[in-house]
């Protein structure tokens, strides 16, 4: 028996955890942390743990296909590599001969490893790449920016060194970075508080030492009254603030009429309790973290949520500051040179982009653009004509809300493309699947993390594929050797590792110890008294300028969300430790764990219906219905139901998920056109349902 280790990376989420491959006759037989990583502890999450199942599973594509029958209607023909990738460059150059290069688009999930991919896009001249964030982060990305000038990702969450930690609109210990919860229970058994705002008990709200139930979508009202206690009582940093905040007065005035008493009518939390809220948070200073939330595609003003948790965070120091938000340091910053990319060997499209960003709009960061504006241009053909698209780890039919909609304006599309390891409703609506072989299968370009301590790690191969799968970089590579990109074309993956390591001073050796590269021995936390913000002023801007050139109000007037209709709930959705969105419920040990979608809801309401816990129940919204079972509970807020997104899967080729639970996003008719003109990202939570018992 042979046996080996390969340091590699989880790919069942998007956290992409450092992990440790046990290897024995080309079989994988143990999936753990990387033991070079202290806070992973050894350990993975539940999904992270059936990645080997992945790989056994037979229900995912296992070789290229090309469709046969109508678009949706699962018909296909399984071809080789070459055929797929000369019919779709074919299609690709005769779209971009009728239409012009920016005719072709292309999503992503984001993320360290897309820079062959995006670098495909950009060679051959199209400008038309958004990643998936509209449905997921814009919105504190934005906010994020609109405050300091930085992206969200420019401050850590030094959750180890934390004092007060406020979960808002974050189940931090169900919805899983695995670091970020170790690193939370460290600090939790040194003393460090937990503060849970949610509109049901989640498994984080059972470990909370506070735990604030709101009304859904008052977020806002309880952030206000905050506020208004902190600068009415002088709780804040007063020393920070004022060498920091620019418009401290503006804030002030803003606030004046927000009292912790209004809020209650608004979230219905005791005003005392609030109080003493603030009070706890005062004492902390410094290291708190105010967690400015992560799914944040919720409602209309929840990019004025997000906003107002960094304005918080700004109050009481925790920008900057050790156990609150410590800015990250980039290679460049401990005097290292970073990776060399491949989308810098081509200029920037000349094109406007068809999502309107950088032009249309000019409030919001122009990279990774806003897919559900692109979406439209497919249909509208405004400002021009968008014939082909490819999905590249993205399932928009299950992320972004509407997927009748969707597949109307997807049948525009001259070339739908997917590539994916899984079936996914887009892979079955697309004209090709390009299968990707699961992460234990394949290796990636190397990465950057920038980081307390910045590194470069890469993900090494652990087995062979099963299938007729490949790599990223071999996809990208057939594609661009037959549109003329020759400089994406590789036979061997060391040679593109050679190419990204070029002037950095680090051999590809170094990454087999453990799959990392340190820049810096230990973390860097920079010169608090010293902070540079990348905004005009260099501070923390209250008021931002790009706002207020867009028209549109830095503080916002608080307006309350709407009542359920007579009759109805709002939907209300989130994660659950056992999936990762869509693409795991026919995941053969996941589905045994959690093999449906129960529907959450208040007992009273309950009870008015009839309904008791286990019960088969219909969730309709006019002609649309569709069934789980009930979850009868206390711990959810009477005016909304709760459902873990990602079920109700409808493909003939996923035996286990098969019509089981309800899939959210089919009840938010409309909601691809209902997006915050602020944050960017879809307000996927103001849509309503009425529940009976079946
Ligand atoms: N296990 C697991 N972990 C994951 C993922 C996964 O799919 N599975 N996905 C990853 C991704 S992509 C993301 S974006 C993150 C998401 O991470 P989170 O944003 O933390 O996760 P969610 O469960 O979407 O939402 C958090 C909480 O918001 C609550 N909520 C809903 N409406 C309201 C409201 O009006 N007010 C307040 N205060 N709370 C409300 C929900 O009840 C839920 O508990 O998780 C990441 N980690
Ligand atoms: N109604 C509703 N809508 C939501 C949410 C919700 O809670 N409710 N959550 C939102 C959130 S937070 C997010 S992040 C989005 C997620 O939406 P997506 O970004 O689409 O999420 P995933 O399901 O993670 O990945 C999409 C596809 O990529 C494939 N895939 C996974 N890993 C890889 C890989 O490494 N490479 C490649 N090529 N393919 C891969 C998967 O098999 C899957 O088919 O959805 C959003 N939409
Ligand atoms: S959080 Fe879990 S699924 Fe996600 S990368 Fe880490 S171990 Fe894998
Ligand atoms: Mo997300």
């Amino acid at each position: 028996m042979t046996a080996k280790s390969v340091y590699s990376v989880c790919g069942m989420c998007t956290v992409r955890c450092p992990i440790k491959v046990t290897v024995e006759d080309g079989q994988v037989t143990f999936l753990q942390g990387n033991p070079h990583v202290p806070a992973m502890k050894g350990a993975v999450c539940p999904r992270g743990a059936a990645g080997n199942a992945l790989i056994t599973d037979h229900e995912r594509p296992q070789a290229p296909m090309i469709r046969c029958g109508a678009r949706g209607e699962g018909k296909w023909r399984t071809v080789s590599w070459d055929e797929a990738f000369d019919y779709v460059a074919d299609k690709l150059k005769a779209i971009k001969d009728q239409h012009g290069a920016r005719a072709i688009s292309l999503t992503d999930r984001g993320g360290p490893f897309r820079d062959m991919h995006r670098a495909l896009l950009r060679g051959l001249g199209s400008p038309n790449y958004c990643n998936h964030d509209s449905s997921c982060a814009r919105n504190v990305q934005h906010a994020s920016m609109s405050v300091t000038g930085m992206g969200r990702k420019g401050y850590a969450y030094d959750l180890k060194n934390a004092k007060h930690v406020v979960l808002q609109l974050r189940n931090i210990f169900e919805a899983i970075n695995v670091q970020e919860v170790n690193n939370l229970m460290d600090a939790m058994e040194n003393g460090c508080k937990l503060t849970v705002i949610d509109i049901r008990a989640t498994v984080t709200a059972s470990k909370a030492t506070r735990y604030f139930q709101v009304r859904p979508g008052s977020d806002y009202a309880f952030n206000l009254a905050v506020i208004h206690e902190l600068l009415k009582k002088r709780l804040y940093d007063e020393k920070y603030a004022a060498r920091y905040i620019e418009g401290l007065r503006e804030l002030e005035q803003f606030i004046e009429p927000y009292s912790p008493e209004w809020a209650e009518g608004e979230t219905g939390v005791d005003p005392s309790e609030l109080r003493q809220f603030a009070r706890e948070l005062a004492a902390a200073k410094g290291a708190v973290i105010w967690h400015p939330g992560w799914m944040a595609a919720r409602y209309r003003d929840s990019f004025y949520v997000c906003r107002t948790a960094y304005i918080i965070n700004a109050l009481l120091g925790s920008f900057g500051a050790k156990g609150g938000m410590p800015f990250v340091s980039k290679p460049a910053d401990v005097g290292r040179n970073d990776l060399k990319a491949f989308v810098d060997l081509y200029p920037k499209p000349a094109d406007k982009r068809a999502d309107g960003l950088g032009w249309r709009y000019t409030h919001f960061e122009e990279g990774p653009g806003l897919a559900h504006l692109m979406y439209e241009a497919m249909e509208s053909n405004d400002p021009y004509p968008v014939k082909a698209y490819i999905a590249y780890r993205h399932d928009p039919l299950m992320g972004f809300p509407d997927p009748e909609r969707l597949k109307q304006i997807f049948s525009n599309l001259d070339l739908l493309v997917a590539v994916t390891f899984s079936w996914s409703d887009t892979a079955w609506f697309s004209d090709v699947v390009l299968p990707l072989s699961p992460y234990l299968e394949r290796e990636s370009i190397i990465a950057t993390k920038n980081a307390l301590k910045p590194q470069f790690f890469v993900r090494h191969r652990a087995i062979e594929p099963r299938y007729d799968t490949r790599a990223d970089w071999e996809i990208v590579g057939g594609l661009a050797k037959r549109l003329g990109l020759p400089e994406l074309v590789f036979d061997r993956v060391e040679d593109i590792w050679r190419f990204q390591l070029e002037g950095t001073g680090v051999g590809m050796e170094e990454f087999d110890k453990s799959g990392m590269v340190n820049l810096s021995d230990k973390p860097i936390y920079k010169d608090i008294n010293n902070l540079k913000f990348k905004t005009g002023s260099g501070k923390i801007e209250i008021i931002s300028p790009k706002l207020t050139k867009a028209g549109l109000p830095s503080l916002k007037v608080y307006e309350p969300p709407q009542t359920p209709p007579e009759g109805t709930f709002r939907l209300t959705f989130g994660r659950c430790a056992l999936h990762t969105q869509g693409h795991t419920v026919n995941n053969p040990l996941l589905f045994e764990q959690a093999p449906i979608n129960p529907l959450w809801i208040n007992a009273k309401a309950a009870a008015k219906l009839g309904i008791a816990n286990g019960d088969t129940v219909v969730v309709s919204q006019g002609d649309l219905e569709q069934t789980t079972v009930a979850k009868v509970t206390e711990f959810i807020h009477p005016e909304a139901v709760f459902l873990i997104h990602g079920f109700g899967h409808r493909l003939p080729v996923e035996s286990r998920a098969f019509g089981k639970g309800i899939a959210d996003q089919d009840f938010m008719r409309g909601a691809l056109t209902n997006w915050d003109p602020a944050g960017g990202a879809i307000a996927y939570q103001e849509y309503f349902v009425a529940v009976r018992k079946a």
